[in-house]
């Protein structure tokens, strides 16, 4: 069994709500198991201020699945959800999920790099991994209570609990 952590961000079309089907098709992830969510933030956005303000969550998932596989479910995921990928770097999404760790494997891939390249850099992935596990150690050595705490929280606030069975609208 290995255990994932995966970022949610949305900015487009109803950012709780995709938030929160996101989490629900997770769940629906063939051999693994959503074990725990964050609360669902309100954050300012990171890279171009000309876009909405963003909601962002962390969720810690077991599975069986390889990390390529996780990738391709999170990718059919972000699809559906009618995510365009768009040329403009940071722009504003409807769905990003993101492979933050994956146990405390060291991936670098054409197509995936674990940790997760902004991990250390974003409030709104810092903030919510702490909430969901203050003993997290990185593969580095890093212990994600202390960078939670180091990082400036750039107006992040907690919107609401996210609580599992999700409610559904
Ligand atoms: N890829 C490599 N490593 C990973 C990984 N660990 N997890 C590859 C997921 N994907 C990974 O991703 C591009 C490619 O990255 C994928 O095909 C995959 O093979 P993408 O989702 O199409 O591109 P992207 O998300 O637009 O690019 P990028 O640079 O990953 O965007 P970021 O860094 O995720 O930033 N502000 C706030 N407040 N909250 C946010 O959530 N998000 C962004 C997007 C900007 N500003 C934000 C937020
Ligand atoms: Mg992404």
């Amino acid at each position: 069994m290995n255990t994932v952590y995966i970022g949610l961000g949305s900015n487009l079309s109803d950012p709780e709500q995709q938030i929160k089907q996101a989490l629900h098709a997770i769940s629906a992830m063939p051999d693994s198991e959503l074990v725990k969510t964050s609360s669902l933030y309100f954050s300012r956005p990171m890279g171009p201020q000309d876009q909405p303000d963003y909601m962002n969550a962390v969720a810690k998932l077991h599975t069986q699945l390889t990390p390529l596989s996780v990738l391709d479910h999170l990718q059919a995921i972000e699809n559906k959800a009618g995510r365009i990928r768009k040329e403009n770097r940071w722009g504003a999404r409807v769905l990003d999920l993101d492979i933050l760790l994956y146990d405390q494997e060291l991936i670098e891939n054409e197509r995936l790099t674990v940790p997760h390249y902004g991990l250390k850099a974003r409030e709104f992935v810092l903030i919510p991994l702490a909430e969901i596990c203050d003993d997290l150690v990185l593969p580095d050595g890093d212990k994600i209570q202390t960078l939670a705490s180091n990082i400036p929280a750039n107006g992040l606030k907690i919107h609401s609990q996210l609580s599992y069975p999700l409610q559904m609208r």
